[in-house]
């Protein structure tokens, strides 16, 4: 800043003194560390009905869940023998979009396969 008569650099400070240091002779300034909550998990359980077939839902954990053939295998038959299974945990919205693309591969496939979303 300068000001307009003496052409001189106006060295006032624009910033309001803070709170007194008490004669101490120093400030120290605390900061509170962020703590940032991790990301919810989400878990894409399959169902078993009594129409898909198997080779489609090995498939499906495959292509959608990264499983090998042997891993895909296990987790459908686990679906076929127990009911349901996990195929992956993941954060919501990828956990979401898996299971929308898996509804319609199996609707597009003609086959009544369900799978849902759970909190892990
Ligand atoms: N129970 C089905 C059958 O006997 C196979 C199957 C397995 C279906 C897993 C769905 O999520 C499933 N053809």
């Amino acid at each position: 800043m300068f000001s307009m008569a003496s052409n001189t650099p106006d060295r006032s400070n624009p910033i309001p003194p803070g709170p007194p240091d008490e004669g101490q002779g120093s400030v120290v300034e605390e900061r509170q560390l962020q703590r940032v909550e991790p990301p919810r998990a989400y878990q894409v359980v399959m169902l078993n009905d009594d129409y898909t077939p198997m080779e489609f839902v090995v498939m499906v954990l495959q292509q959608h869940f990264h499983h090998d053939i042997d891993a895909a295998t296990q987790i459908m038959l686990k679906i076929h023998h127990e009911g349901r299974a996990v195929c992956g945990v993941y954060t919501r919205d990828v956990a979401a979009t898996k299971v929308e693309l898996v509804l319609a591969a199996a609707r597009r496939a003609g086959h009544p396969l369900q799978c849902i979303l759970e909190v892990a």
